[in-house]
């Protein structure tokens, strides 16, 4: 079994249309382990660090405004091929691009405000649960 933690982002837009737990459900439906999670609302210093793989990119204002325009939740999803199994889950990045039944498809109001985050590979994924949880702070079943 490849068991695998991801990162996972809840973001702004999503967390202000009161469906947090809407989503949570359809995770644990697919049976993703939520191990950590809380509730943060980012600083430009913290958003900026978090995506520096985009620094330079036309979008990267719009995006560091956007993330740090309201709370978000960040929390690690645990389970077998988390980190491509949780992309699916999410849809493509662009809205109009996403297949029906995905998170985006569903919540994403355009391409920058896309309602979730996912870690994109093994090492972004420990680069990013490292950037905001503890060792102590993440709860794995294995
Ligand atoms: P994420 O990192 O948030 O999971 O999304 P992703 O891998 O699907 O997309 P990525 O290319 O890493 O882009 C990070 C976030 O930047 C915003 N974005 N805006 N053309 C645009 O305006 C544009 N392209 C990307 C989105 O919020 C995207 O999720
Ligand atoms: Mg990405």
């Amino acid at each position: 079994m490849n068991i695998e933690q991801t990162l996972s982002i809840i973001k702004p837009n999503a967390v202000k249309k009161n469906i947090i737990g809407f989503i949570e459900s359809r995770l644990e439906q697919a049976r993703f382990n939520i191990v950590a999670i809380k509730m943060i609302h980012l600083t430009r210093e913290q958003a900026e660090g978090f995506y520096a793989e985009h620094e330079g990119k036309a979008f990267f204002d719009r995006l560091i405004t956007f993330m740090t325009s309201g709370p978000v939740v960040v929390q690690v999803l645990e389970a077998e091929n988390a980190i491509s199994r949780y992309r699916e889950i999410m849809g493509a990045t662009d809205l109009s691009k996403a297949l029906a039944g995905t998170l985006r498809y569903d919540f994403a109001d355009n391409v920058t405000e896309n309602a979730v985050h996912g870690s994109d590979s093994v090492e972004s994924a420990e680069r990013e649960i490292a950037y905001f949880f503890a060792n102590n702070e993440i709860f794995s079943n294995y």
